[in-house]
């Protein structure tokens, strides 16, 4: 590591709703944990943070809950900060794209690149409301889909059969709140034209680093690959930095323009407040020895690789060194949702939980989604607290401290003559520093914590094997020599956990006594505790994990479930509609289907189909077993026993699951989805024909 000063930055999270444990894994966790392993270190960091209040997330929560998008950011703003506190997220300052100073700057930073000729202007044809004068975002439109007829689809995606749309393919477009129908207006935008730097952005990235995590690299490369193309970098919105430049009344900057340049705002506002600690900002943006890292979700690639970097390097501003970005984290195996409450809450996982920050911390990063979507699991969380935190790392600490206490009044014993095995421990525990040190040096905070849980491994095995409460009553000496090595394991566990485990790094440095000049250096040694220091009160470092604790969770989350998939049928059953009509078609087509009238004799499920129906059927023609595939419709199938059906007889025998079907049960598909048996309106003879 030849730098000294390091510009470390978390994207900054829409303040649109509370943060959740997928924000914590994919970004400020790994964040935090490179800002204090960095700062223990002794080098030079600033880590910048802040909410990122502008866009339409912002403004759909407001319309959402019946307040102002004002009042929403306000909101978010102070829950978001308190919550990163809470969790020891070590911001040096955590501001919000509203302030003064990021509406200033950002502001100026636009009407710079527009004098320097870095935009090219466009004017296009939009879609508009003409009732209330407001141009839409391709999701504040709706209208029927092109490919399935089903009403309510956005602008860009139709939720009911998955196409990916644009605005222009809707039939019928109306604006999603008003419900008025839309006309095109002429609007004019600036765009970031990022054609013109395609080769230079190819070169840096592809070129020249390629130490990029693969999933970044190769997001970049497949944008790259594409083509890059102008960006508009203002819209037509109410919310947002006002374009400072003439004949753009009533447009804003793009979120994504304005929202990266926060971090720039940011650091200008902290550099202010603390002139004599950080310097001139420019110092941190400019000077050739700062380093930047940007981390953040992977979702937010493209803007932090691409076009951020081109904005940067337009200005003449340092670029990113590093931009490591994690992949998603799923909770109890679905995707996390703030819409759908699919998530776990940092300020109601600390109502349930409290006190235990470090816990969440340590279990986010032994499972970080660092190189593919990982899934968080309360069975997960309870095993990791239970079998690591308390039965390894905190055994150990619990067996040393309360051992000394009992045999030296809780003073560090001397150190006698050493075994070999006590060398070889030793010889472990000096390796650890640097073998961490490249793990966290290449962003590899899940390898690196769980090279510091090994080092408890190792403590917690050295008590093991040598028993110091059985050679207590035989051999003081050796007991002295034994819990001294133990403290010095305790000491060094101390300083490696804390980037990570920052809470209780504390408590045990209290426990232990130790200085605050005992830092990452010191890792790696065994003289940390000097001979005869009074250690301070002893408690235990974690604790366990009860499974009603985790039971509760679990309830909870199937509550949610339950609640989502009532929401979700309500909202189908919205915009159902018929299915278009088919072709025209002739009676000679009708005719050779040979549809005819059976009464049902048996009705049962097919083992090991979650699908199928197995009928016997009185077809007046010695009878015949149909399979039908209703099973989610009809969770009591005895419940068709009796019942007339119609089937069609003159389709070739079909095997299914082993079983022989003779031809095919109609349903009807109703607006849900369920599947209904069609019976005749009054009994009919088995074998009657339809026609
Ligand atoms: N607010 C998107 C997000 O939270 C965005 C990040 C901005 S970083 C400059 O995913
Ligand atoms: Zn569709």
């Amino acid at each position: 590591m030849a730098f000294n000063r390091t510009l470390i930055t978390a994207a900054l999270p829409y303040a649109n709703g509370p943060v959740h444990i997928g924000h914590l894994a994919g970004v400020y966790i790994p964040a935090d944990i490179y800002a204090r392993y960095l700062r223990l270190k002794g080098k030079e960091v600033m880590f910048v943070c802040g909410s990122d209040e502008h866009g339409v997330p912002v403004t759909i929560r407001a319309r959402k809950e019946g307040i102002t998008t004002q009042q929403v950011v306000d909101r978010y703003h102070e829950l978001i900060k308190r919550s990163f506190a809470e969790f020891g997220v070590s911001f040096d300052i955590y501001s919000r794209t509203t302030s003064p100073t990021h509406h200033q700057f950002a502001a100026d930073y636009f009407r710079k690149m527009y004098e320097d000729g870095q935009f090219v202007e466009e004017t296009s044809e939009q879609f508009y409301d003409p009732e209330t004068g407001h141009f839409l975002t391709d999701r504040n439109i709706r209208g029927e889909c092109p490919r399935c007829h089903s009403l309510g689809a956005y602008g860009d995606q139709c939720e009911k059969c998955g196409a990916t749309l644009s605005p222009d393919e809707l039939i019928n477009p109306y604006n999603a709140e008003t419900g008025n129908p839309l006309a095109k207006k002429a609007t004019k935008h600036w765009y970031l034209p990022l054609d013109q730097y395609q080769a230079w952005l190819e070169d840096w990235i592809l070129n020249n680093h390629k130490e990029w995590r693969p999933n970044v690299y190769g997001q970049c490369k497949s944008w790259l690959d594409g083509g890059l193309k102008p960006r508009a970098v203002t819209r037509d919105l109410d919310w947002g930095i006002p374009v400072p430049v003439e004949g753009a009344e009533g447009k804003v900057l793009y979120v994504w323009f304005d929202a990266p340049i926060g971090y720039i705002s940011n650091t200008i506002e902290l550099c202010r407040q603390q002139p004599e600690k950080y310097g001139d900002w420019q110092k941190w943006w400019k000077d050739k020895d700062t380093r930047m890292i940007h981390f953040i979700g992977k979702d937010n690639i493209v803007f932090h690789c691409i076009v951020f970097p081109a904005m940067l390097k337009a200005q003449g501003y340092n670029l990113p060194d590093n931009v490591p970005s994690n992949e998603f984290l799923n909770l109890e195996g679905d995707k996390i949702s703030t819409s759908r409450n699919w998530a776990v809450w940092l300020n109601e996982y600390l109502d349930d939980f409290p006190g235990k920050q470090d816990v969440l911390r340590y279990v986010l990063t032994a499972n970080a989604p660092e190189t593919k979507d990982n899934d968080f699991t309360w069975a997960d969380f309870q095993a990791r607290n239970n079998n690591e935190l308390v039965a390894i790392y905190g055994n150990f600490i619990n067996r040393a401290l309360v051992l000394t206490g009992k045999y030296f009044e809780g003073r560090v014993p001397a150190c006698g003559e050493m075994t070999d095995y006590d060398k070889e421990v030793i010889a472990q525990i000096t390796s650890y520093k640097s073998q961490i040190e490249s793990l966290l040096d290449a962003f590899r905070f899940r390898d690196a914590q769980k090279e510091a849980m090994n080092l408890a491994r190792i403590g917690n095995k050295y008590l093991a094997d040598t028993e110091p409460w059985k050679l207590a009553k035989t051999d003081m000496n050796r007991t002295s020599t034994v819990l001294h090595i133990a403290l010095q394991i305790a000491a060094n566990l101390a300083i490696a956990f804390e980037p990570f485990l920052p809470f209780s790094s504390e408590k045990l440095k209290n426990m232990l006594q130790l200085g605050a000049t005992i830092g990452w250096n010191e890792l790696g040694r065994m003289d940390i505790l000097p001979e005869g220091q009074q250690l301070g009160e002893v408690s235990l470092l974690f604790e366990k994990i009860e499974d009603s604790a985790i039971k509760h969770q679990l309830d909870r989350l199937e509550r949610i479930k339950t609640e989502n998939e009532a929401a979700a049928k309500a909202e189908a059953l919205k915009n159902w509609r018929p299915e278009p009509v088919k072709e025209p078609t002739t009676i000679d087509d009708f005719d050779k289907m040979d549809i005819r009238v059976a009464t049902v004799l048996e009705c049962t499920n097919v083992k090991k189909s979650d699908r199928l129906l197995q009928f016997k059927l009185d077809d007046g023609m010695g009878g015949r077993t149909i399979l039908s595939g209703i099973a989610q419709s009809y969770p009591d199938p005895s419940v068709l026993i009796g019942k007339q059906v119609l089937f069609i007889a003159n389709f070739p025998p079909r095997k299914m699951m082993g079983i022989e079907s003779q031809g095919m049960i109609l349903s009807a598909v109703d607006a849900d989805g369920r599947l209904i048996v069609v019976t005749p309106s009054s009994p009919a003879h088995p074998g009657a024909a339809v026609g």
